[in-house]
């Protein structure tokens, strides 16, 4: 996707290790870490596409929230590119933003995008036929979480489709260490080691904050979705797709 150097940014000790941030540093190694931590995520963005096919409508919107570098915004161009709908892409990372830019401008995409530097919980959604939120909905305070929801429910059109992805919690308390584990022994084979492990664990604990799948579709079906379900799991990690 781009000229992303190798995620080392916890290889080293650190004598105190701070709150995660999506500042310049993680945009640099943007690509390699997320595909090198999220099992399955070149299958979520690859489907994210397929799903667009499915459900992007002629002139309407499709969001996607928490863009970073736009990769979920590419496989949605690279598949209804010819459908005269229009992709607003939102982050709230200056750095994600400009570096996203410069991605599009160099991709051959046709399709109409807009960038937009803002919160997602701030911004408007209207006549939307697709919304996703690949990884995002993760790092938003959980207070806000439902009234969010509620607005992608309102903008979206009768028919229109939700995409969530995230990282999950588990019950019980067994369970959730079972599959961190086994998420912590796919990051093992990807090449981190077991200082980078703990200490990314130390700084993004607070900062991402899992949800249960049950509380996922609870909240989704109180919003008032006809549908809901995970379309993909792998470990921890679980893709949803709901629909209006
Ligand atoms: C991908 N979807 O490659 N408002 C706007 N942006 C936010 C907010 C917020 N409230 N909170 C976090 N972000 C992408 C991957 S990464 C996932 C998404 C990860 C942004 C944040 O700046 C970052 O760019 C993104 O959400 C999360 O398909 O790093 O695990």
């Amino acid at each position: 996707m781009t000229d992303s150097k190798r995620d080392n940014l916890f290889a080293n000790p650190l004598g105190k290790v701070s709150g995660f941030v999506f500042d310049q540093a993680v945009v640099d190694v943007f690509p390699d870490m997320i595909s090198r931590s999220v099992p399955g995520y070149e299958t979520i963005l690859s489907h994210t596409g397929e799903l667009a096919y499915r459900y992007v409508q002629p002139q309407t919107n499709c969001y996607d929230l928490g863009c970073s570098l736009g990769a979920s915004t590419l496989a949605i161009s690279q598949r209804v590119a010819d459908r005269d709908a229009k992709i607003i892409a939102v982050d709230n990372s200056s750095a994600m933003l400009e570096k996203c830019a410069s991605i599009l401008a160099a991709s051959n995409t046709s399709a109409e995008i807009q960038l937009i530097n803002g919160d997602i919980c701030d911004i408007e959604i209207s006549n939307a036929s697709l919304v996703v939120m690949n990884f995002t909905l993760q790092f938003v305070p959980l207070a806000q979480r439902p009234q969010l929801l509620e607005k992608i429910y309102q903008g979206l059109n009768p028919g229109g489709c939700l995409i969530i992805s995230e990282k999950l919690s588990f019950e019980p308390e067994s369970l959730n260490t079972l599959l961190s584990e086994l998420h912590h022994d796919f990051k093992r084979a990807q090449g981190y080691s077991d200082l980078e492990i703990s200490q990314k664990r130390d700084s993004i604990e607070n900062v991402l904050v899992p949800e249960t799948l049950e509380t996922h579709i609870q909240r989704l079906r109180a919003c008032g979705f006809q549908s809901a379900s995970p379309w993909f799991q792998c470990f921890n990690f679980c893709s949803l797709v709901a629909i209006k």
